[in-house]
Parts: structure tokens; C-alpha cells; sequence
């Protein structure tokens, strides 16, 4: 008989029938008992799953701007893999965020602008996201911050995103009045920057960091987490104290290279992806003399960010959790600066899709820098395969648990990026190749040209190298999904006509300042 039958119930001397009564009973509840979610998940090792909002690539460790100050993201890409080369699937917060805790491409899903969520889209309405597959198999899910784009209060008859949901998101004090004065197209209340006097205790990502610190530290011993914690800044406005703007000079050395005439060689139809929005154009910033400002602010907020990283680090430490908790880090979508004339998000280019993406914890090697394309998408089925979760069939990322092991681990296939129907970028391991909606296109060898400055797209010498890429463009193209909106850009081919946020853009319309 098996050994796990209890020893007490041979005793009992009642016959055969009453025996295989309870031979079958304790099988059941042993069946049970594996089937319930926290057995299922015991010895798994925890998530913790830290996204930052609007940060590009300036990073010490991405390298992107040697001036950034960012000690303890450093100190997590040394006890993990960095990857050098990931990118966003949408350069935008909504359709970004969507992709990648559905694991699905915003081509696929049409999920480009700022609304709808994708549970307000019939197909997706009751897609299995990241954290419900965790919870699902028997995780504790929680979250505070920026993780979901919008409102994420539980809905009677659906399953909840999270089962605790601690603090939201929050900017936190604020000035009385914009520090920068009225911004051009609109006078955005979030367009602003600058310092002035707070406390640094009472902003929103401070208190988000202090609240997932309580739940590290007084977490179950016997049920792993899957703790997600979404910092805002530095999404603007990126207001700061004074010690974090000082940590970086008021010079005109900060501010970025830039070339003057970038976009002589990049086509119109890449001025329709970021139209008319309230980031302003860079010729509005210089002219009113806040390039330093901004630039001093954008890095400064990083830094703060980069010190509540650090108390996470520390309270996972702490906790004796490090051997058992993968910890990933990620930011949505990168943020010009001035590179090609804008401020913001919403285009092709690496200043936008680049973003970090840095895995540390058990089955992850440390000291690691990856070369190869990724995706966020990618993190999806890389959780579940290092925790051991059943897989997913259902799923668009490809799993980068091979490049955690071995990061010379070839990938083929590139990093896409996308914002709205037939606009994408695909990025190889050297090249960047973009095809608008219209047919035009860029090509760019990062290589020898990081700053994506001459557009290579004409040249002879290069037709192969874009049939090589353009292969790789998605084969799924949705339409917008009902109800999409803000920052939604439709191309009728038949009439050559683009249309932005519903207003048609002729091709002589001068490009909105
Ligand atoms: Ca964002
Ligand atoms: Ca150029």
C-alpha cells in the first residue's frame, strides 16, 4: 500500500471495502491539495515586477547618457542580465502596457492610443494577464503605482488584476502654479518642470516605494508574491527637490547632441506619428531657454526613482528574500529630449522604444549585458518559464530565459515597435529599418551612427538589408479598436490621406509648432 495512506487508518481493522474508502478519500484530498493554488506554488521563487514611466535609456548601465546618476539600478543590472538592446512594443504608455501584461502585440490586439483599455474591448475583455497567471497558479498578487494604464478597481463578474491594491499612482505636491508658464499646443497642466520646495517623503513614488517595503517585509513565508510596484516619474511634470537637481551641472554640456537639420532626411509621414500634442517641439524649449532646465529635471527625477529602487533592493535583502525573489525592472516607452526636434514619446526612433529591461534573482546570471534584441513582450513568457508556471500557448513574446543563462545566445528575431496601424520599427541586433503607412521608410545602422542621424533608406547599397528586415514586419496590422482615441493616426491609402486625432492632415498642412 502506498506509504502516504496515514498509519492510524490501518489500525482501525474495518475491512477491505471500508479501507479502499479511505485509501480513495486521502487520494482525493491529496489531489486536492496539490491542485490548490498555494501548494501548486510553494518553493516557487517570488516576483517582484518594478516598472518605471516614461524612462529612456538614460541609464548608467544602457549607457544611453553618461551623465545619468542611477547607482542602484547599476547595482541590480550587476547582480542580473541587462539587455542592451530591448524595446517597447508601443511608444506610448496605453498600448505599451497593454502588450506586454497581455503578451500580446497592439497589432493584434488595436490597442494604440490612450483609451480603451483593452477590457473594454470584447475580445480581450477576459484575457489572462501576467498577474492573473501568477495568481492563477497559486501566487499572492499585489500591486500599488503605475502597473496598468488606468483605473484598475475590481469589477463584479470579472477577475480581479490584482488581489491587493495598494496606493495609486500620484505626482504628489505640487507647485501652485506651472513652473514653466503656459506651453504651446494646449498649455498641458502636466507639461512642466523644475524645482521647488517639498519634501521628498510626501511624493507619490516615495510612498508607493515605503508601502511595498511594509508588504516585502511582512510578507507569508509559505506563498510566493507577485509584487508589482509602478513608479510615475519621471513622466512629467518632473518636479524635483533641489539635491537631485545638483547632482547634475547647470551647463550647457547636459543637453544631448543634437543635430540641427535631423529631419531633412527622415520622411513627413514621421512628423503624423507625434502631430499635435502638449510635449512641445524643441524649438519652443530652446527659444524659452529651458533645455537645461528640462534636461536637469528629466535626470534628476531618474535619480530619485533610482534611490527608491535602491530601498527596494535593500528591503528584498532584508528580508533574506534575494535567493528567491526574481526582480525585473522595466520602463514602458523612452522620452526625447531635443533628438530629432521633439520632446516625448510617440515615434519610431531608439530614443523612444529603447528602454531598460534588467532581470536579477535565481536562475538569472549576474554581471550580464545582452546584446540582443528583446522585447517587453518577452517578459510574459520569461516569468513564467523561471518560475516554473505551466506555459502559455497564447502568448507573442518569446521566452529570454536563454539569454539569462548565456547572453551570447543568438536571437533572430528582432524587437518591433509600433504606434498605430502600419507604422513600425524593427530592430535587428545592428540596424533599425522604419516603414510608415504610407510606404516610406528609414534605415539606420546604429552602429556607426547611435544618434540614428542619416537615414540610409535611398541607398543602393542597402536593398537587401531592408528586405532582409522588412520580412519582419507584423503580419497581424490591425485596425484601432473601437473606441480608441488620443494619439490615434489613420491612413486612407486609396484617397493618401492621414488623419490625426480625427482631423485630416493634408500634405501641405505646415507642421504644427
Ligand atoms: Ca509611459
Ligand atoms: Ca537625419
Amino acid at each position: 500500500m502506498p506509504n502516504c495512506l496515514p498509519h492510524h487508518s490501518l489500525e482501525n481493522g474495518h475491512g477491505t471495502s471500508n479501507r479502499s474508502y479511505l485509501v480513495a478519500a486521502t487520494l482525493i484530498t491529496l489531489i486536492g491539495l496539490l491542485l490548490h493554488p498555494a501548494v501548486a506554488s510553494a518553493g516557487k521563487p517570488n516576483v517582484l515586477f518594478i516598472a518605471i514611466d516614461d524612462q529612456n535609456d538614460w541609464i548608467g548601465v544602457l549607457g544611453g547618457r553618461p551623465l545619468a546618476k542611477t547607482p542602484n539600478i547599476d547595482r541590480l543590472a550587476e547582480r542580473g542580465t541587462t539587455f542592451l538592446n530591448a524595446h517597447c512594443q508601443a511608444p506610448l504608455c496605453n498600448p505599451s502596457r497593454a502588450s506586454l501584461l497581455t503578451g500580446l502585440r497592439p497589432t493584434t490586439t488595436g490597442i494604440y492610443g490612450l483609451v480603451p483599455s483593452f477590457r473594454a474591448v470584447d475580445a480581450w475583455k477576459d484575457r489572462v494577464t501576467l498577474p492573473q497567471h501568477f495568481r492563477q497558479n497559486g501566487y499572492r498578487t499585489l500591486t500599488t503605482g503605475k502597473i496598468f494604464h488606468g483605473d484598475i478597481r475590481p469589477v463584479e463578474g470579472r477577475q480581479p488584476e490584482f488581489e491587493t491594491i495598494g496606493p495609486g499612482s500620484s505626482i504628489g505636491p505640487l507647485p501652485p502654479r506651472k513652473l514653466i508658464g503656459p506651453t504651446p499646443m494646449g498649455d498641458h497642466p502636466l507639461m512642466d518642470w523644475g524645482v521647488f520646495p517639498h519634501r521628498d517623503e510626501d511624493k507619490g513614488d516615495y510612498q508607493i516605494t515605503s508601502w511595498t517595503v511594509e508588504q516585502i517585509r511582512s510578507t507569508p513565508k509559505d506563498q510566493p508574491f507577485f509584487l508589482a510596484t509602478g513608479f510615475f516619474l519621471p513622466h512629467v511634470p518632473c518636479y524635483v527637490t533641489q539635491k537631485w537637481f545638483d547632482l547634475f551641472p547647470d551647463d550647457d554640456q547636459i543637453l544631448p547632441l543634437i543635430k540641427p537639420d535631423d529631419r531633412t532626411d527622415t520622411p513627413r509621414f514621421s512628423w503624423y506619428l507625434h502631430w499635435k500634442l502638449p510635449e512641445p517641439r524643441w524649438r519652443w524649449v530652446d527659444e524659452n531657454h529651458q533645455g537645461r532646465n528640462l534636461v536637469r529635471s528629466y535626470l534628476a527625477c531618474t535619480s530619485f526613482v533610482d534611490s527608491q529602487i535602491g530601498r527596494l533592493i535593500d528591503a528584498i535583502d532584508e528580508a533574506g528574500l534575494r535567493d528567491n525573489t526574481v526582480i525585473v525592472l522595466w520602463s514602458d516607452h523612452g522620452w526625447h529630449l531635443g533628438e530629432k526636434g521633439i520632446t516625448g514619446k510617440n515615434s519610431l526612433w531608439e530614443r523612444s522604444t529603447r528602454v531598460p529591461l534588467i532581470f536579477a534573482g535565481p536562475g538569472v546570471r549576474p554581471a550580464s549585458r545582452c546584446h540582443q534584441p528583446a522585447e517587453l513582450l518577452d517578459m510574459y513568457p520569461t516569468l513564467i518559464e523561471l518560475c516554473g508556471l505551466p506555459p502559455r500557448h497564447d502568448l507573442e513574446g518569446i521566452s529570454l530565459v536563454s539569454q539569462l543563462k548565456d547572453p551570447e545566445t543568438k536571437r533572430e528575431r528582432p524587437a518591433i515597435t509600433s504606434h498605430n496601424q502600419g507604422n513600425h520599427a524593427v530592430r535587428s541586433e545592428r540596424w533599425r529599418y522604419i516603414r510608415y503607412a504610407d510606404g516610406s521608410e528609414e534605415l539606420y545602422d546604429t552602429k556607426h551612427d547611435p544618434g540614428e542621424w542619416h537615414n540610409l533608406a535611398l541607398q543602393p547599397e542597402v536593398a537587401q538589408t531592408i528586405t532582409d528586415h522588412r520580412k519582419w514586419l507584423p503580419q497581424k496590422d490591425v485596425a484601432p479598436a473601437p473606441g480608441s482615441a488620443h494619439r490615434i493616426l489613420t491612413y486612407d491609402r486609396a484617397a493618401d490621406e492621414a488623419t490625426w486625432e480625427g482631423t485630416p492632415i493634408q500634405r501641405s498642412s505646415l507642421i504644427p509648432e
